[in-house]
Formats: C-alpha cells, sequence, structure tokens
C-alpha cells in the first residue's frame, strides 16, 4: 500500500530530505511518473508560460583578417579565407542566433544566421528560467543531420534531464524544439556550448556566456548600484557597469573543411585566431551590434541582426569587448575561457580584484575573504573569472584615459603567428576608456553597452 501523505511530498520536504529520499521513495513503490514530477518541478511546468529566451542552432559566416591566407599542407590548399564565403566573411562557423521575439515559424528564416560569440544571457538566482532550442539545420551542409543542444557549463542541475551532454540528456534533431528550464542556485559566471560531437560544434562556434545575478541585487544599503556579482553581506562584490569577456578560437583549417565537406583532424589542432567575444583586435573596440540585449533584440530586415555602425562584415559578431566607465567607478570583467589554450587577460595600470571563480565567491566558509588583487587573470579552458576594478582618476587631458586589456601570451594577441612573422595584429586584446566623473551619466542597459 502507498502511504497518501507521502505523496504530497513537497519541494521544501524534497530539499530537506535530499534527493536520494526521494529515489528512495520511488524504489519504495512511489512509482516512476510520480518519481519523475518529484525530481522534475520544472518538466511539469514547463509548457505553462512561453520562453525567456528563444535560441536556434544553425551556420553562418564570422569576418576575421584575411590577411595573410592560411595555406594548409596537409589540406593542400588555402583554407583562409574561405572561398565560400559571402563577400565580407571568411569564416564558417556553427553557432546559435537569437531568436527572442519571432513567431516559432519564423525562426526557420535564422539558418545560416549563427552568431559567434553565441548570444549573451543571464538568468537570476532562485528564479524560474527557460531557454527554447530550436535546430533549424545547416544551410552550407545540407549532407549533415548533426543534433545541437544547450549544456550550461558548470551548472549545478537536479538531474540531468536539462544538462545538454547528450548521453545523459535529450538533443534536439533538426527542425525539433525543446524547452530547458532552469532554477539558478549559484550566482556567477559560466558559459554554455552545445555538447553534441563537442569537439567539432565547440570549436566551429556554438558558446558563449552566460552568468547568474545573486539574490542580493537590488539592496542599495550595501552598494548605492543596487548591482552584485554574489551575496556578499558587505557590498563588496559591488559594481556600477558590467563586461563580459569571452574567450574563444579559430583554427582556420577546419573552419574550411567543415564548409568544403571534409573531416577536420583535430589532433592536427592550432589556434590561428584567439577571439574576445567572437572578435579580433581592433574589431574588439567596434560597437555592439544594437542586438546583443538578449531578451530585446532589434533587427533590420524581419530576420537579421543589426550590424554594428559601419561595419557590416560583423553583423555576425555582435559583441563589443569596448569597456567604458567613468572615475571612481567599479566596473566587473566576467571572463569566460571556452578555447582550447590557457589564457593570461592582464590588466595594464590598473589593479583587478579577484572576487569569483568558477561562480564561486572568493570567501572561505567561516567568512575569510579570499578575494585577491592582481593585474593578470590566468584561466584554462572551462574556467571563469569575476574581476572588478576601481577605475582611476582622470588625467585631465583632452578625451577618456586608455587602459590596455590582452592576453599577454604574444602569439594569441597577434593573429597568425604562423612562424612566418606575417601576423597582422588582431586577438584577444581590448581597450579600458575611464572618461572624467563630469561625464553625464545615462547608465549602462545591459553587460558590454558602452553607453556611460
Ligand atoms: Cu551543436
Amino acid at each position: 500500500m502507498i502511504d497518501r501523505r507521502r505523496l504530497l511530498l513537497s519541494r521544501r520536504d524534497l530539499l530537506k530530505y535530499g534527493g536520494l529520499t526521494a529515489v528512495a521513495a520511488g524504489a519504495a513503490g512511489l512509482g516512476p511518473r510520480l518519481v519523475e514530477q518529484i525530481l522534475q518541478p520544472g518538466r511539469a511546468l514547463a509548457v505553462d508560460r512561453p520562453p525567456d529566451l528563444k535560441l536556434v542552432g544553425t551556420d553562418g559566416w564570422i569576418s576575421l583578417p584575411p590577411n595573410p591566407p592560411i595555406f594548409s599542407s596537409s589540406l593542400g590548399v588555402v583554407t583562409h579565407p574561405d572561398t565560400y564565403a559571402p563577400p565580407d566573411r571568411t569564416t564558417y562557423v556553427f553557432g546559435f542566433a537569437n531568436a527572442t521575439g519571432l513567431a516559432d515559424d519564423a525562426q526557420f528564416n535564422l539558418k545560416n544566421k549563427a552568431q559567434h560569440a553565441a548570444p549573451l544571457f543571464w538568468a537570476r538566482e532562485g528564479v524560474d528560467f527557460r531557454v527554447q532550442l530550436t535546430n533549424v539545420g545547416l544551410a552550407q551542409r545540407p549532407d549533415l543531420f548533426d543534433e545541437h543542444t544547450l549544456h550550461w557549463h558548470g551548472f549545478k542541475n537536479v538531474i540531468p534531464f536539462f544538462d545538454g551532454e547528450p548521453s545523459g540528456s535529450v538533443s534536439i534533431p533538426q527542425g525539433q524544439t525543446f524547452t530547458y528550464v532552469y532554477v539558478s542556485r549559484d550566482p556567477g559566471t559560466y558559459m554554455f556550448h552545445c555538447h553534441v560531437e563537442d569537439t567539432e560544434h565547440v570549436h566551429m562556434g556554438m558558446t558563449g556566456l552566460v552568468f547568474v545575478r545573486p539574490k542580493q541585487d537590488g539592496n542599495t544599503s550595501l552598494y548605492p548600484s543596487g548591482k552584485y556579482v554574489y551575496n556578499d553581506g558587505d557590498g563588496s562584490t559591488g559594481f556600477d557597469r558590467e563586461y563580459a569577456m569571452f574567450l574563444s578560437e579559430v583554427w582556420g583549417d577546419s573552419h574550411w573543411a567543415d564548409a568544403h565537406i571534409q573531416l577536420p583532424e583535430w589532433s592536427d589542432y592550432r589556434a590561428d585566431f584567439s577571439l574576445l567575444n567572437g572578435r579580433v583586435y581592433p574589431d574588439t573596440l567596434a560597437p555592439n551590434g544594437s542586438s546583443i540585449d538578449p531578451f530585446n533584440v532589434g533587427r533590420t530586415a524581419e530576420y537579421d541582426l543589426i550590424a554594428p555602425a559601419g561595419r557590416p562584415d560583423l553583423i555576425s559578431q555582435p559583441i563589443s569587448s569596448l569597456v567604458t566607465c567613468k572615475e571612481g567607478e567599479r566596473v566587473l570583467l566576467r571572463f569566460a575561457n571556452l578555447g582550447f589554450k590557457e589564457a593570461a587577460m592582464t590588466l595594464t595600470g590598473i589593479k583587478l580584484r579577484v572576487v569569483g571563480r568558477d561562480a564561486t565567491h572568493m570567501k572561505g566558509r567561516d567568512g575569510t575573504n579570499t578575494s585577491y588583487q592582481t593585474n593578470t587573470v590566468a584561466l584554462g579552458a572551462g574556467e571563469s573569472f569575476d574581476a572588478i576594478f576601481t577605475a582611476p582618476a582622470h588625467s585631465g587631458g583632452p578625451g577618456p584615459d586608455t587602459y590596455v586589456l590582452y592576453n599577454r601570451t604574444y602569439t594569441r594577441s597577434d593573429n597568425l603567428n604562423n612562424g612566418t612573422g606575417e601576423g597582422s595584429g588582431g586577438g584577444q586584446r581590448t581597450e579600458v576608456r575611464v572618461y572624467p566623473a563630469s561625464t553625464p551619466t545615462l547608465g549602462q542597459r545591459y553587460p558590454n553597452d558602452d553607453r556611460l
């Protein structure tokens, strides 16, 4: 006999007794369907309201410096720039595109319009957050029927159902849609990627940065802006402005191979380009496409993004890395690395305080403050860091004071430095521009917005 009172197990009870108790209850005869409802409360609710964000998985083309060309000795051809690319692009990618605001049918018009890095988005601690992912197929590779998923790297799912790792959860075939449901428990900076054939899909561009805002947000008594990285209790992670710095790489031969129906040999991997938010310096300084607010996507044509001002070639790389602030403001840099190589991001002339690592507040269990000051954040593949700096006093000269933020590994701040000495600049490098305190304040509307 089933004890009816046990059927009324609430979520509070589930948290109190722990998931194992519920599994034991299942084994004791509650039946798989009830256990499923207990363990997946979000799934049962998943159809009762629209998603917060709609993404599609598809392919597309981005723009990287065309000179010097890359000749592949193993393939026997020039692989960069790609001769199949549209006139103002160079490089084939797989990626995500933001379909928020589009009707479900209209999402298929985003085929071949993937962006890199993937759309930047965020959730709030403890608040149900839903992302609908639709696989609209690959325009350049109609012979492939690859599935896609959304894997929130390092995120603690209650169960693997929404994890996106295809052997432990569902993946999405072409033409299909699935809604991921998250209740974020740990504030901080994460990254996400498609987990299907992940060496290929991650490297080809299906990666981006995601973060979770803490419950403490909105409390203006600890820090005037009411914006925090963590639930610090003392305002130590309060900030005025925030910028995502997402690191990824492009190996030219593999992108050419995928566009030309060849198989990349991944053991030959070589990072030709090191990207910051999907671009290389000095493109990193170009403005945002007006489409980077993930929840309010602007478009020119009905289904196309709006290119950064004066840069139609960067239409599929809409996220700027230019950091603007006023003297005295606290600025948060959210670093995440889903390249294959370690990076050493250095800010010249300004100390950074690292307040979080891998979505964990730098604070011991006894309250000990374990944050530290540095001017270099070294991060390996799959790592994230939250670092805050206070903008120094303005020099009084004309215009903003400029500080350089760059990868200290020089071969990665100089693209195509493949031993030929022909590197043409580029790489993981951007600028921090500090304006006088007297500059009128309009306010940052979303992360990476350069509006003062
Ligand atoms: Cu994929």
